[in-house]
């Protein structure tokens, strides 16, 4: 299965990319994307599309367009219902105060909007994501 995980500004900023990455990479996770950019508005506004309406929405868009970001698809050697649950475990609770230390947010994240990294909830919103940053040809295949 194939999803995405974005390192998101503060995750950049403070130097956490390597750590992050390569906590996928010791599972056995490969990459077969990875881009390094500045989000635009819309982009944003798209991907954060179900949240619109929310009281933190505004924050959120200007925080994750607010320096570059990490984007990458992973490719796991699992079904799509393991897969996310995988990443999932890796990354976290969204409230970084209560993911678990060992996690990524729980060891690195500030706060809910500075909570280090994004990563797709399910494999509808994988197949959502994907596309509003690669093109299909721009995607590694074995
Ligand atoms: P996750 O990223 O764990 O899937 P979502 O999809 O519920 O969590 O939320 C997307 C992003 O919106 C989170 N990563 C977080 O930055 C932000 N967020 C979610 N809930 C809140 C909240 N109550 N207050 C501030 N930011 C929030």
């Amino acid at each position: 299965m194939r999803t995405l995980i974005i390192i998101k500004p503060g995750g950049v900023t403070r130097g956490l990319i390597g750590e992050a990455l390569g906590r996928f990479e010791r599972f056995g996770i490969r990459f077969v994307g990875i881009k390094l950019l500045r989000m635009e508005k819309e982009r944003a506004e798209l991907l954060y599309a179900v949240h619109k309406g929310k009281p933190f929405f505004s924050e959120l868009i200007t925080y994750i367009t607010s320096s570059p970001v990490l984007i990458a698809v992973l490719d796991i050697d699992l079904g799509p219902d393991d897969g996310i649950k995988l990443v999932r475990k890796v990354i976290g609770a969204t409230n970084p105060l209560e993911a678990a230390m060992g996690t990524l947010r729980g060891d690195f994240g500030l706060h809910m909007t500075d909570n280090i990294i994004h990563a797709s909830d399910s494999e509808k919103s994988a197949d959502y994501e994907i596309p509003i940053f690669f093109d299909g040809d721009e995607l590694i295949t074995r």
